[in-house]
């Protein structure tokens, strides 16, 4: 389990003795951890001989300089490192100062790698969210970083784990994507969980998978990161996939342009054309309340949300297209089954 983070910042930049450390949730700034941090330090830039880090960044920043800072912040691979029965493990930013997260001995930091890398950059560079030039500005990024590191961290981890434990039946992999807040990750949570909310509003920053033991089989649901930044890695996401479920909001026209973009775009560049493809129509329960029943308006607007898209285009003939409402469990049931027979056709 992830314990603590901490940030080390040099005051002045020859003289390491000089520190300034920022730490969340504990304040851990005290004369003995200066010393453990000059270990870290000391650690962390023999290590970096191996891999270069301070190097490369250096260079690295001086080139993106000229590029109009487009990446401002270059970060090392994390290094782990154990000093006393601290777990250590930290990343050098831009060779300025070193960000660690601190583990219960037992566990592996490796297991983090790629969410500490990952999250790191999403924050620094991708939302900009930290110039670390002031106390709570450095603060607020640490705790940020902590909480997302120990939800999306954590969470894989346990699942990984627990569906060794369970997998029977037909395993299928479901890639879900669409562009953000069309319900993806209120379907993946109402499946897991039967849970829904409605102001459950979590963007995902990866990919959130979860697996779901049905009758038919064990489903593992990749639910992609929505967000334009986060896009373009649904190709990798896509891959080995049994079903592809593209999700839409019905209810909001305005963005129907943007989400057709988005998928032909992906179909174009990965031509899934012999994977099956289920097109969930969500937020029925928005658009369909006074006419609950009325089979031809929703006929109808099936029709005009099939043009609009143009899916009949689609060469590969398997695919479908329904209705659903995460909110009203509308469907969720038919969706899945469709999911299965469309798998095993
Ligand atoms: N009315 C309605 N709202 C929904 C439905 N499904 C999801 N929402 C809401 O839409 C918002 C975005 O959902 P979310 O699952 O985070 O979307 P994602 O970005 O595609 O993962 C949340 O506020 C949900 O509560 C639905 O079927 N009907
Ligand atoms: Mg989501």
């Amino acid at each position: 389990m992830l314990l603590k983070i901490f940030l080390l910042k040099s005051k002045d930049s020859h003289d390491l003795n000089n520190l300034d450390i920022y730490s969340y949730p504990e304040d851990i700034d005290n004369k003995e951890n200066h010393e453990i941090a000059l270990k870290i330090i000391h650690g962390h830039d023999q290590a970096s001989l191996i891999e270069p880090c301070c190097e490369n960044t250096k260079s690295f920043k001086n080139s993106n300089k000229k590029k109009n800072n487009t990446n401002p912040y270059a970060i090392s691979s994390p290094i782990s490192q154990v000093i006393g029965d601290q777990n250590i493990f930290t990343i050098c930013v831009n060779s300025e100062m070193l960000i660690g997260l601190i583990f219960e001995k037992e566990d592996n930091p490796f297991d983090y790698k790629e969410i500490y890398e990952d999250l790191s950059h999403e924050l620094l560079n991708t939302e900009r969210c930290c110039s670390f030039k002031d106390e709570i500005e450095i603060e607020n990024f640490l705790i940020t970083l902590f909480i997302d590191i120990k939800r999306f961290g954590g969470e894989a981890l346990e699942k990984a784990q627990e569906v060794s434990l369970l997998p029977s039946g037909l395993f299928t992999k479901v890639f879900l994507f669409g562009i953000d807040n069309v319900g993806k990750t209120s379907l993946t949570r109402r499946l897991k969980t039967g849970q829904y909310s409605d102001n459950f509003f979590t963007p995902n920053k990866r990919f959130n998978i979860e697996y779901i033991q049905r009758e038919d089989g064990l489903l593992s649901i990749w639910d992609s990161p929505g967000q334009s930044s986060f896009r373009e890695r649904w190709l990798l996401g896509l891959q080995d996939s049994n079903i592809i479920v593209y999700m839409i909001d019905v209810a909001n026209q305005l963005r129907f342009e943007e989400s057709k973009r988005e998928f032909w775009n992906i179909f174009n560049q990965n031509e899934f054309r012999n994977v099956p493809l289920l097109i969930l129509g969500n937020k029925i329960d928005l658009i369909n309340h006074n006419e609950h029943n009325n089979n031809d308006s929703l006929e109808r607007t099936r029709k005009e949300i099939i043009k609009f898209f143009e899916f009949e285009k689609l060469e590969n003939s398997n695919w479908k297209f329904v209705f659903t409402s995460v909110k009203t469990s509308h469907n969720i049931e038919k969706a899945l089954n469709t999911i299965f027979t469309q798998v095993s056709e």
